[in-house]
């Protein structure tokens, strides 16, 4: 029944199609890229490239109707949508050659609110990207949105738009000539509104996309420090969410596709907001949400890529590390100042400097023989212990026994044809590909594709936990990084071996012809699309199909994510992985955290790491933040205290510092030691807060860190606000960032908004407002209407976990507030819904607080609720009752709005509260 439904509704979709391309569509002037970048652009470079004309002083794509593709015949209707034929109209109209004459454009539908379009070859199987997505087994039967399409013989165009259009134009119209060749995609869509966010990794200076110029943004990833430009880096993540602010409704777009990219945002010349994506190989393969909540869109972009991962409870609390150690004694070092300090903290975490010669699983026996000790240390400090792994192994297989491992289980990546392997490839390498990183010898990279790789990653991490009992994973370097590739020697390479580096060959896959503004940014030296990683001429394999370097490069990392996984799980059966992971790509927040790179201890710097952090809770990766203090560079004391502070409301919350940089550590600066106490004394105490957005998190898809405007879709003030953010709908953070300064102003959408320290009513939005801001103080703020669970702090979270609870209500002027909590033993897997888990909910409203307890286990016996703390009372009540039993005034106080409750219940019960007045 419902397949027919589908059919029918499919069918109705065709007959209600329109044409939706005007004849004038030439004069919409869609640029057309030149490899060696827009400068060389001009009459006679224009005239190159048989898809484009020069005019009005631009090189820009002819029209649809000559450059683009027409319909060939009628829909042909199929189980999930329809196809239908298009076909290249002028084959001498190309952009750089190998265009694919003949295409099929298929709508699939799936969820009510989730619909794919698909344009691929008709006649040959190209690459698609197999990470794997959790699709629907039927379509939904009401579908939220419109495909409309030209006709038989029309210049082919299509748009989608929702099916209560009552006020919106379309969501995505193709605009002008779709471009279709081997190892070129070119499309653009115009945009209902300019506020587009996401898209990336690329270092972005404000969170809504700017469509004043025509800046082109690279996605591919690249070891590539957080820059000044717009530089791709480590992860890649085409997927944009677009607000419609009179509507008040938002819809998203993946466009699920790994080959190198590239997107400009711009204005075509009649004023639409246009966004332009260009890939250099697979297909188009675009899937909408239409939300229409933010918190929607995140739901249901969340559930198609994977829900992200539950962090173990600790992975909240702060992490220390830094590149740089010199020996397991400088950790303890610093590990007594935090003590001395009286510093909470969770993690500490080792980098590559505990290696033998920076060789996986192996563990210096000079400064670092008492690691295995170190890590019980910390253990016994109630301390995690990350280490770090690098994916390049060294070329040594007789003194190093994990690449014998992996050479006897054929785990690492070969060059796609035995004759790309170079004359002087190094004894018993077979077609390994070969390159240098940080050893001292040339290293090979495990593809982690293979399912033998998994087994034998996973084998090796088990064996090196039995000599250092580390408790979390750390995988850098996995875009994947390779130095030096195609120069005369990496950077570090030994000095007084003859030079060498990776060379990478000529052809098609290794020199395409157009190789995105990849190679003209972040100081590319070698310009080719294998800077700083391995040659696209290589293979990897699943064991059942074969992929090129060339198409599944940006995968890497979520590959060696996935497997890292799987070895982690194994090692701690029913426990939650632990994974930080470098570069990611959709799909990666199911099993990974991840941080935003090498940053430089700049101020800037802590302001971009706001607008990473939300793009990344976007991405579906929310458990996200940036090295605390800065990477590169040294910090400074004011600076540090600052980023302490931002770092404290990052979902994660890691101080991390570079080589040869003086020291950040908190407990460094006698003030950012002080100012880190009292500001992670606060996030301590919200930890239950931020768990049960985790919870939330991984149960449903919803993100953890928001924009201001996620609640507020229609006021434009808060739609271009970056520099203040939101845990959930509770809390709002607006951190200081800029040096030296002693007020900000702050904008505070409509409702009521409480100092989340004193409880005291600060502002009644929507109003800016400028605020003191001494070194000392973040203002946070609690939002009214929310109830927050709260716990008192302590030095970890081992130990606050004990604690007493807390309740934050924060009213609304309605004098009404709900919340929820979600408490377990912060480390196992649930195999089922309820085991083990504890959840309540709260609710607020006509002067009674009601607590209702669905789930009671375990993890909440022995735990109390203590304190509840109400801003936004009007008075002091004249008396309380406490499941029917009356306190004594003597529990309460009030002050300044603020009323102070005493009392000490069982969290795992229902509770009735009464204020009367
Ligand atoms: O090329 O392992 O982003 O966090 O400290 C440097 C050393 C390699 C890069 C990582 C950084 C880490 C560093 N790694």
């Amino acid at each position: 029944m419902a397949l027919i439904r589908t059919l029918f509704v499919s069918f109705f979709f065709l007959l209600s199609s329109i044409l939706v391309v005007s004849a004038q569509d030439g004069d919409i002037y869609i640029e057309c890229p030149f490899p060696e970048g827009q400068d060389v652009a001009s009459e006679e470079k224009c005239a190159e490239y048989p898809a484009c004309e020069w005019a009005g002083d631009l090189c820009h794509l002819r029209a649809n109707s000559e450059a683009g593709y027409h319909v060939v015949g009628a829909p042909v209707p199929t189980p999930r949508g329809y196809k239908l034929n298009l076909r290249k109209t002028d084959p001498s109209l190309t952009m750089f050659g190998s265009d694919i004459q003949d295409l099929v454009f298929e709508v699939i539908n799936h969820e009510d609110y989730h619909l794919q379009i698909k344009i691929y070859d008709a006649n040959e199987d190209r690459y698609e990207v197999p990470v794997p997505l959790n699709l629907p087994e039927e379509a939904g039967t009401h579908p939220q949105y419109v495909v409309n399409t030209t006709q038989d013989g029309e210049p082919f165009s299509f748009s989608v738009s929702r099916d209560s259009s009552a006020g919106e134009g379309p969501l995505f119209s193709l605009a002008g000539a779709l471009i279709f060749e081997d190892q070129f995609l070119q499309f653009t869509s115009s945009l209902p509104t300019e506020y587009l966010y996401g898209l990336g990794e690329n270092t972005h200076h404000v969170f809504k996309h700017d469509f004043g110029s025509r800046e082109t943004k690279p996605l591919f990833a690249k070891d590539q420090p957080v820059g000044d430009t717009e530089v791709n880096h480590y992860g890649v993540h085409p997927y944009y969410v677009n607000v419609n602010h009179e509507t008040g409704t938002v819809h998203s777009v993946l466009f699920f596709n790994s080959n190198a990219m590239e997107y400009s945002t711009y204005l075509l010349s009649d004023g639409r907001p246009a966004l332009t994506f260009r890939s250099i190989g697979g297909i188009i393969d675009l899937h909408f949400f239409l939300g229409p909540s933010l918190e929607e869109v995140n739901i249901q972009y969340s559930t198609m890529v994977g829900l992200p991962t539950f962090p173990q409870y600790w992975t909240l609390g702060f992490q220390l590390s830094r590149y740089g150690y010199t020996s397991v004694e400088e950790v303890r070092e610093v590990r007594e100042r935090m003590k001395a300090m009286a510093i909470p903290q969770d993690g500490q975490t080792i980098d590559i400097d505990y290696m033998v010669r920076f060789r996986d699983f192996t563990y210096n026996k000079e400064n670092w023989t008492e690691l295995p000790q170190l890590a019980e240390e910390l253990h016994n400090d109630n301390i995690k212990l990350t280490l770090i792994w690098d994916p390049a192994l060294v070329i040594d297989f007789e003194n190093y026994p994990p690449s014998q491992r992996g050479k006897d289980a054929d785990v690492f990546v070969k060059w796609m044809s035995e004759d790309l392997v170079p004359e002087d490839q190094e004894p018993g390498c077979e077609s390994y590909m070969i390159g240098y990183v940080w050893p001292d010898t040339k290293t090979i990279f495990p593809d982690f594709f293979k399912p033998e790789t998994k087994t034998w990653w996973a084998s090796e991490l088990e064996a090196f936990h039995t000599e250092v009992s580390y408790d979390a994973v750390w995988i850098d370097m996995n875009e994947p990084a390779n130095f030096g590739t195609n120069l005369a020697h990496p950077w570090n390479w030994p000095p007084e071996k003859p030079d060498w580096s990776l060379k990478c060959p000529d052809n098609a896959w290794d020199s395409p012809p157009y190789p995105t503004k990849m190679v003209r940014v972040g100081g590319s030296e070698s310009k080719r699309i294998s800077e700083k990683t391995i040659c696209m001429s290589a293979n990897h394999t699943d064991g059942n199909q074969t992929y090129l370097h060339y198409d599944v490069h940006s995968l890497y990392g979520w590959s060696e994510t996935v497997a890292t996984f799987e070895g982690v799980e194994a090692l701690f059966p029913g426990k939650r992985p632990v994974v930080l992971s470098r570069s990611t790509y959709p799909g990666s927040g199911r099993y990974a955290t991840h941080w935003l790179g090498d940053n430089s201890a700049r101020w800037d710097h802590l302001r971009n790491s706001v607008i990473g952090m939300l793009e990344f809770n976007l991405f579906g990766v929310p458990m996200v933040g940036a090295d605390v203090c800065g990477f590169l560079e040294d910090s400074t004391m004011e600076l540090c205290a600052r980023w302490m502070q931002v770092g404290a409301f990052y979902p994660f919350n890691r101080n991390h510092n570079g080589k040869g940089q003086t020291p950040q550590d908190p407990a460094h600066w006698p003030e950012v030691a002080a100012i880190s106490k009292e500001v992670l004394a606060l996030r301590y105490k919200y930890l239950p807060y931020l768990y049960t957005l985790f919870h939330d998190a991984h149960h449903h898809g919803h993100s953890v860190v928001r924009p201001l405007f996620s609640e507020h879709l229609t006021d434009t003030d808060a739609l271009v606000v970056d520099d203040q953010f939101m845990w959930g709908t509770g809390i709002m953070v607006a951190p200081v960032m800029e040096e030296a300064v002693t007020s900000r102003s702050v904008y505070f959408p409509a409702g009521e908004w409480y100092d989340l320290r004193t409880g005291h009513t600060v502002a009644k939005g929507p109003v800016t407002l400028d605020l003191d801001v001494p070194l000392e103080v973040i203002p946070v703020f609690a939002r009214g209407g929310v109830i927050m669970p709260c716990q008192e702090p302590a030095i970890n979270t081992k130990e606050s976990r004990q604690n007493p609870f807390c309740l934050t209500v924060a009213l609304d002027s309605n004098s009404s507030a709900s919340g929820e909590l979600f408490w377990d033993d912060g480390e196992n897997v649930h195999t089922t819904e309820h085991e083990g888990t504890f959840s309540a909910e709260f609710e607020y409203a006509d002067d009674k607080l009601k607590m209702e307890v669905f789930d009671s286990t375990a993890p909440v016996e022995g735990l109390n609720l203590e304190t509840l703390s109400f801003f936004g009372v009007s008075s002091d009540p004249s008396g309380i009752t406490v499941n029917g039993e009356s306190l004594q005034s003597s529990s309460w106080k009030f002050e300044e709005s603020v009323l102070t409750v005493t009392l000490s219940v069982p969290l795992g019960q229902n509770l009735e509260v009464i204020l009367s007045f």
